[in-house]
């Protein structure tokens, strides 16, 4: 039990549920002989034996019989022909697909059908999902289809095999052996990304090596993506801009230079010709030293306009990165963004699409949405998620995402009045942009249990089904996910659920709760509210918090950057008016007197203490519940999430006693009764290593 088989464990169900469905299928037609309708049947026939405890087997010559599970499309079925599904097909579109209870010449059957391949490995997934989470059915009328075209995961891994921002060991993509050895767990992955209906992986860190783009390196992607094509996850690259400088010695890598273009349109038909479904570019531009169109004084729509009729002639995309902020002096940093690329809203080709993170910032624990949602009508835009823990604790922490990403999701951006919410602008609905996209930055490597912490593939799971789904609540997402990988014992199952969505709640509390942001040491793991030594002013946390003697927060309102007039009305006006700002918004947008009297009726310091015991409080009051968990999880998995959570309360403790001594010299307040006295120095808390250890003295 070391977690490797993630969500797919297709173990013998043991309840009364199982053996309903038990009784319901028999034997399994997937007839067809291309390498996805192979992966569903390797995919189906041990899962259903497992899972069902009995021998399921391909029945032979494709013979119905009841009980008989018919998967495929009406090329490759004639049963599923002979259904005339034609019209509900044509609803659910080429990824979608229905499953239904059918009588076929008489026969009780369970189908499986799609308009293509791919469809139907999805369908097979599904119901895999349906056998382990849901009552058995002799009814089943099911159809499903995406929302989002692109469904992906950008991976920021380097060719060296380290992996940006990654915890969870290596990089899954073995450099250094392929395209000579191809590991074996390049099939897992492509199948757990699969199931949740994942469609594509970008290979390379956005902050990208010029390597990645030559003749060797290509041929490695390409027998990458001879695994993935099975299962239906395209190959995605990021190009560094000035490749054709660093590969092909060029003068200039100026994107309107009719030489450059074409350097790009020859890379692009080479690696087309090696990855014939190749998905096409995400590219981080002028952003923290990584060079662009601005390095040779054009703009970024130059730039992505040209990369994009690169791949445009073979149905190619672009993904454009909207994280870009210079350190001018006396800017702000979440209002970089949108300054910068508003101006060219209608002005990128028709296959771009700006990638743009849920925040302003940067992944914080939590953050306002993204002012570019529902202010850029004529450009297509995708959020980006990210999935590794970079902000909440690595991979030592639980905090179960769901939660946040449906709170960014539901944010309502008033563009076209109430109701505009984030999901109806990146889905198409709100403005009608035809290329809908998601993204999430993995938190996958070659760990054994793929994520380091075993709740954190929790998160994996997650981004995968809201990016089918992005309606779906963070409690269904928990509990699915929990009965597939961890138990089926329904008051267990609940316990977990609520741990899980309660966590990222408590990682707020405790790390930057009230609308504090950014207030990470270095490595970002632990605390450095205090600040430390960085190349530009905006990395620094006090950059930030803002703290002073006369209260803490960043003014973002008309008396100080006014970023919130990035905002619609009647947002703009809530979150600009100290009296309506939510709590959790409060310091992202003011700054605020020590004493100012909260909705609780408490003094903003006390409050501030408050949250942080808060966070405090739940690393504590987790483990007991999971310890009690005890003897429901197989003992590897558990003591290895008990022995997290010890870490998690520890360093729980750490930003709590590092957020209140820091914060208390400003404030020159006593902490409320209620709140545990921290029982070391400010001065020793900052001795502490990049780890919270004390053995050496690291400032
Ligand atoms: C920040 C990370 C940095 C990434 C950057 C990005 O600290 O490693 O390169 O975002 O998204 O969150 O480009």
């Amino acid at each position: 039990e070391d977690g490797y088989r993630l969500w797919m464990r297709y173990d013998t169900l043991a309840d009364a549920n199982a053996q309903a469905w038990r009784s319901s299928i028999n034997t399994v037609v997937i007839p067809g002989d291309s390498p996805t309708m192979r992966a569903i049947l390797a995919e189906l026939v041990p899962a259903l034996s497992g899972l069902l405890g009995k021998s399921i087997a391909a029945s032979a010559n494709n013979t119905l019989a009841d009980g008989t599970l018919v998967v495929g499309t009406p090329s490759t079925s004639s049963a599923i022909a002979s259904l005339q599904l034609r019209d509900a097909l044509a609803k659910v579109g080429d990824e979608g697909f229905l499953i239904r209870s059918e009588k076929i010449d008489g026969r009780s059957v369970t189908v499986i059908a799609a308009s293509t391949e791919l469809g139907a490995l999805y369908g097979a997934f599904h119901f895999l999902r349906l056998v382990q989470t849901q009552p058995a059915s002799g009814n089943l009328n099911i159809s499903e289809k995406p929302r989002f075209l692109f469904r992906l995961l950008n991976h920021w891994d380097n060719l060296d095999g380290s992996i940006e921002r990654g915890y969870a060991g290596q990089s899954l993509w073995k450099w250094n052996e392929l395209p000579g050895t191809i590991d074996p767990r390049l099939t897992d992955y492509a199948r757990a990304s699969a199931s949740l209906g994942i469609n594509g992986a970008v290979l390379n860190n956005v902050n990208a090596d010029a390597k990645s783009l030559t003749p060797e390196y290509l041929r490695k992607a390409a027998a990458i993506a001879d695994v993935f094509r099975p299962y239906g996850v395209r190959v995605y690259l990021v190009p560094r801009f000035s490749a054709p400088i660093e590969i092909d010695g060029l003068e200039t890598a100026d994107p309107l230079d009719p030489k450059v273009a074409a350097w790009w349109k020859a890379k692009t038909d080479e690696i087309y010709k090696l990855i014939p479904d190749f998905g096409g570019y995400l590219v981080k531009a002028n952003s923290e030293g990584q060079p662009g169109p601005m390095t040779y004084g054009r703009t970024h729509a130059d730039g992505a306009n040209m990369l994009a009729a690169a791949v445009a002639r073979y149905g190619g995309i672009v993904m454009w990165r909207a994280f870009i902020y210079d350190p001018v002096p006396g800017s702000d940093r979440a209002a970089e963004a949108y300054n910068t690329l508003k101006p060219f809203d209608g002005k990128f080709a028709p296959n771009v699409i700006l990638q743009v993170k849920n925040g302003p910032v940067d992944f914080m624990p939590r953050e306002p949405f993204h002012p570019i949602f529902g202010s850029m009508p004529h450009t297509q835009v995708m959020p980006e998620v990210q999935i590794t823990q970079e902000y909440l604790g690595h991979s030592n922490s639980i905090a179960f995402l769901a939660t946040m990403w449906r709170e960014f999701l539901d944010s309502d951006t008033y563009a076209k009045g109430p109701g505009s919410t984030v999901t109806r602008v990146v889905d198409g609905r709100l403005y009608g942009q035809t290329l809908t996209a998601i993204a999430g930055v993995a938190n996958t490597g070659d760990d054994r249990n793929w994520t380091g912490h075993h709740l954190a593939q929790a998160n994996w799971f997650a981004y995968g089904r809201l990016a089918w789904n992005p309606d779906m609540s963070a409690r269904e997402i928990a509990d699915e996910w929990t009965e597939m990988t961890l138990t089926h014992d329904r008051k267990s199952v609940d316990e977990i659920v609520r741990l899980l969505l309660e966590s990222r709640e408590a990682v707020v509390n405790y790390e930057m709760p009230l609308g504090l942001a950014h207030l990470m040491d270095n490595p970002h793991y632990g605390p450095g509210p205090w600040g430390y030594p960085v190349a530009r002013p905006d990395w620094s946390p006090v950059y930030y918090h803002r703290a002073a003697n006369d209260g803490i927060g960043f003014d973002r309102t008309a008396t100080g950057t006014n970023a919130v007039a990035q905002y619609h009305e009647p947002l703009r006006s809530r979150y600009a008016d100290l009296s309506t700002c939510p709590d959790d918004m409060l310091l992202w947008f003011h700054h605020v007197p020590w004493t100012y009297k909260m909705r609780s009726g408490r003094t903003l310091w006390d409050e501030l203490c408050l949250r942080y015991q808060r966070g405090v409080d739940w690393t504590g009051d987790a483990r007991k519940r999971w310890d009690a968990l005890a003897g429901i999880i197989d003992a590897e998995r558990h003591t290895a999430v008990a022995r997290k959570l010890v870490i998690q309360q520890r360093d729980a403790k750490w930003w709590r006693d590092a957020g209140l001594l820091y914060f208390q010299t400003f404030s020159k307040q006593p902490f409320p009764a209620d709140v545990d006295q921290p029982t070391r120095t400010l001065d020793e808390v900052k001795a502490l290593d990049d780890y919270g250890h004390p053995q050496k003295a690291k400032k």
